[in-house]
C-alpha cells in the first residue's frame, strides 16, 4: 500500500483526509489518483536513410561495377562506416563488401543486386538496408579482336609490290582500330615492312615471303592474336636468268637456260626457247642417271618459255639435297635436239 504522496513509479498517490463531516469511514484511507505522469521518450534522434541506390558499369564478366547512393539523416548525422554488399541471383557473394565489384566468370548469366547499409556516426547509428535495382542477365567477357583470311595477292618477282589482305572480326562488335602488320622474309621480319604492301627488293630473290596481321579493336580487348598468311615464293627476280638469250622471239636454236635460283630450296625455275614450234619434253635426273620427274610433254610454239620445279619426284615426295641433272628434248619436224645441265638442291 502506497504512503501518503508517494510516488509509485508514474504515479503519485495522495491520501486524502477524512471529510469532518461526512461519513468519517467512507473515504478515509482511500487513494486517488492525482495524475499520471508519462516519461514519453520522446525520439531524440531518427536512422540514418540510403536512397538512389543504384548500379553503373557494364554488366560484362570483367568489368568492375560501381554502386551508388545517396546517404541522408534527419539530424544531420554524419555518415560513419556504411556496410555494403553484393548479391548474385539475391544471394550474397563472399567478399564482396566495397562499393565497387569485378564481375567475374561465376556472374555470367546472373542478376546482380547492390545493397547498402546506412551507418551513422552519431545518434541512432544504424539504418534499413536498401537494395538496388538488379543488373543482368551478365553477358560474357569482351573477347579479343580477330583476322582471318590472311593472304598475300601480287606477283612475286623483284619490284613488284605484294598486297596483304585479311578480314577483320570481332564477336562483340568492336570496330578496327590501328591492326598491325609485318612482312617476313624466311620467317623473319623485315625491317620498316609494316604496311599493307610491300614492294619486293633485290634482297627478297629466292625467299619465302608471309604477311601478318595483328588485329587492334578501338574498343573492348584491344589487341588480338598474330595471324600469318601463307608463304609466297620464292621470289623470282624480274627475269628469268640469262634472259638474254630468252627474250629473242626466235633464237636461233633450242636454248636450255640456266635454272633460276640455284642452287634452290625448295623450288626453282628452268628456262627454255625454241626457235621453231617442237614437243618439249623436260626431265630431271639424279646423278646415277635414274629419272627423278618428267616436268613438261607437250608442243610449245617458238621463243622463251619456263617451268618450274617444287624439288618433288612423280611421286609427291621431296628429294633430298643433291645435284639433279635436268634435260630437254625438242623435236620439230626438221631436228631433234638434246641438252642437259645442272642443277643443286639444298634443304
Ligand atoms: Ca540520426
Ligand atoms: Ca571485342
Amino acid at each position: 500500500m502506497a504512503s501518503n504522496n508517494e510516488w509509485q513509479g508514474n504515479i503519485q498517490f495522495i491520501k486524502i483526509d477524512p471529510i469532518p463531516n461526512g461519513d468519517p469511514g467512507s473515504l478515509t484511507d482511500k487513494l486517488f489518483i492525482k495524475s499520471i505522469e508519462f516519461t514519453e521518450e520522446i525520439p531524440a534522434n531518427t536512422a540514418p536513410i540510403a536512397s538512389n541506390v543504384t548500379i553503373i558499369g557494364t554488366a560484362q564478366v570483367g568489368q568492375v561495377l560501381t554502386g551508388n547512393y545517396t546517404y541522408s539523416d534527419a539530424d544531420g548525422d554524419l555518415e560513419g562506416a556504411s556496410r555494403f554488399r553484393w548479391l548474385r541471383n539475391r544471394v550474397p557473394i563472399a567478399g564482396a563488401t566495397t562499393k565497387t565489384y569485378k564481375l567475374v566468370t561465376a556472374d555470367q548469366g546472373t542478376l546482380i543486386i547492390f545493397e547498402v547499409t546506412p551507418v551513422a556516426q552519431t545518434g541512432v547509428i544504424t539504418g534499413v538496408a536498401v537494395q538496388s535495382s538488379a543488373v543482368g542477365p551478365i553477358t560474357s567477357s569482351n573477347t579479343a579482336p580477330t583476322a582471318s583470311n590472311v593472304t598475300i595477292t601480287g606477283t612475286v618477282q623483284v619490284g613488284q609490290v605484294l598486297i596483304g589482305n585479311y578480314t577483320y572480326s570481332d564477336a562483340d562488335g568492336d570496330l578496327e582500330g590501328a591492326s598491325r602488320f609485318r612482312w617476313l622474309r624466311n620467317w623473319f621480319a623485315i625491317p620498316g615492312a609494316t604496311a599493307k604492301t610491300y614492294k619486293l627488293v633485290l634482297a627478297d630473290r629466292g625467299a619465302r615471303i608471309t604477311f601478318e596481321v595483328t588485329p587492334v579493336a578501338l574498343t573492348g580487348v584491344l589487341t588480338g592474336k598474330a595471324v600469318r598468311s601463307p608463304a609466297v615464293g620464292p621470289v623470282i627476280r624480274a627475269y628469268m636468268t640469262p634472259i638474254s638469250s630468252f627474250e629473242q622471239e626466235k633464237p636461233d636454236s633450242v636454248i636450255l637456260g640456266l635454272n633460276y635460283p640455284n642452287p634452290f630450296n625448295p623450288e626453282t625455275y628452268i628456262n627454255f626457247a625454241l626457235p621453231e614450234k617442237a614437243m618439249v619434253v623436260i626431265e630431271v635426273y639424279n646423278l646415277l642417271g635414274q629419272k627423278v620427274r618428267t616436268l613438261l610433254v607437250a608442243e610449245k610454239e617458238a621463243g622463251s618459255h619456263h617451268i618450274r620445279w617444287d624439288g618433288k619426284d612423280e611421286s609427291g615426295i621431296e628429294v633430298s639435297s643433291g645435284i639433279y641433272i635436268y634435260t630437254i628434248q625438242a623435236i620439230s619436224e626438221k631436228t631433234k635436239t638434246i641438252q642437259k645441265k645442272r642443277m643443286t638442291l639444298i634443304r
